[in-house]
Parts: C-alpha cells; sequence; structure tokens
C-alpha cells in the first residue's frame, strides 16, 4: 500500500543539470583540472563534497581540506548565482498535473533531495507550499545511495517507508529508495537501474502506479 510519494528534486522537479555542470566545469577549469559531461554524469544525486572528490580524482595535486571547502564554495556561489534564472517555468513537463493528482487522492507528497540548495530552488519554482515535508541535504549526513534522506522525509510525515514510493532519476536515489525499504520509480537515467520497482518514460505513469497500490 502506497500512502506517500516521495520526490527527487533535480532532474525530477526541475532540471539543474546545465547549472551543475557548468558551475563544476568553471571550478575546474580555474584549477586546471580535467572536467568533462562523463564525469558530470557521476555526480548526479551526489552531495557537494562527494562531488568534488570525484572531480579531484583528475587533479594534479593533493587539495588539503580547507582548499577543498574553498573549491566546493567556487561551485557553489557560481551555482547559486545561476539559480537567478530558473522560475515556475523550468518545471518538468507532467509534474504539476501528478502532484495534483495525488493530493486530490489523499497521497502525502515530500521532497528527498542530496541538495543543501533544495529549499532556494522550491522557492524560486513556487512549489514549496506544495510539500507536506522537505528533506534534503541540510538534514543529512549521508547522502544516496545511503537510505538517510528518505528516512527522514518518511519520519517528518508520519509515514513507515514500507508505505512511501520514491520517484528518482539518478540510479543512486534508486539505491538509497530500496536501502530505506520503499518502492523505487526510476525516470530518465534510473531507468538504468536493475533495482527499480518501476520504470517509465513519463512521470505521469506515477499516477496509475499510485493509485492502483492504494489498497
Ligand atoms: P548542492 P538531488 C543533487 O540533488 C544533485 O543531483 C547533485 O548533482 C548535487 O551534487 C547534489 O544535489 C548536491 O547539491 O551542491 O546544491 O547541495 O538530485 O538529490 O535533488
Ligand atoms: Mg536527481
Amino acid at each position: 500500500m502506497i500512502k506517500a510519494v516521495i520526490f527527487d528534486l533535480d532532474g525530477v522537479i526541475v532540471s539543474t543539470d546545465e547549472y551543475h555542470y557548468k558551475a563544476w566545469k568553471f571550478m575546474s577549469e580555474k584549477e586546471n583540472i580535467e572536467f568533462d559531461r562523463s564525469i558530470n554524469h557521476r555526480l548526479r544525486g551526489v552531495s557537494r563534497m562527494e562531488s568534488l572528490h570525484i572531480i579531484l580524482e583528475k587533479a594534479k595535486k593533493v587539495y588539503t581540506t580547507e582548499e577543498k571547502v574553498k573549491l566546493a564554495q567556487i561551485k557553489n556561489d557560481y551555482y547559486v548565482e545561476s539559480l537567478k534564472n530558473i522560475n515556475e517555468s523550468d518545471i518538468l513537463p507532467g509534474v504539476l498535473e501528478v502532484l495534483s493528482a495525488l493530493k486530490s487522492n489523499g497521497i502525502k507528497i515530500a521532497i528527498g533531495s542530496s541538495s543543501r540548495n533544495a529549499k532556494l530552488i522550491l522557492n524560486r519554482i513556487k512549489l514549496t507550499d506544495q510539500f507536506e515535508a522537505i528533506a534534503d541535504g541540510t538534514d543529512i549526513k549521508n547522502s544516496k545511495p545511503a537510505p538517510d534522506v528518505f528516512l527522514v522525509a518518511a519520519v517528518k510525515l508520519g509515514i513507515d517507508p514500507s508505505e512511501c514510493l520514491v520517484v528518482e532519476d539518478a540510479e543512486a536515489g534508486i539505491k538509497a529508495a530500496k536501502r530505506a525499504g520503499m518502492f523505487g520509480f526510476a525516470v530518465g537515467d534510473a531507468k538504468k537501474s536493475q533495482e527499480a520497482d518501476y520504470k517509465a518514460e513519463d512521470i505521469k505513469e506515477l499516477i496509475n502506479v499510485v493509485l492502483n497500490n492504494v489498497k
């Protein structure tokens, strides 16, 4: 039985991938570190510091913790500045329809995002009030594929993990959902996951999946 749906943010509700890519590219070029889209691909759903560690695999020097914090700050400043460009028109197709169908059928909805900028993004796209709970990078120590962010969302909603379905675009996110004991609904890149319970071309397929599992 599904009583709640927990949505990943980046790549599911809104596409900020390109902004993350450009911000990491800016930082990498400053440091003369090789960085391309295939490396960027590995950063999907992964926290900011873990993303930096992946990028630094190509670095020619060893960075101190202090230097790493500065690099992450350079990336984030650039990224946050670019978020000024996003608004309601950046909400991905089908999302508003899905949210409204779930709400009118009494299904609770939450956000489970690795991003420490999740609330800023939700404010920019004017969706903050739509969600009964928001769990993000500021609530957790271990990011996806650890289950933490989804477990926090379930606690905030007051729903047992076994009655939650997670919508994700990253394989790490589907892994996190399964580790949390939840159903995993994969869109986009996450469709490669072997662990997903459902895979969809169109997020609107979620409506039938949930409504067929409410009893
Ligand atoms: P920030 P999600 C993730 O968000 C992004 O997919 C990932 O690329 C990013 O590194 C991570 O948030 C941390 O973001 O630097 O803003 O804290 O997909 O879990 O909503
Ligand atoms: Mg994502």
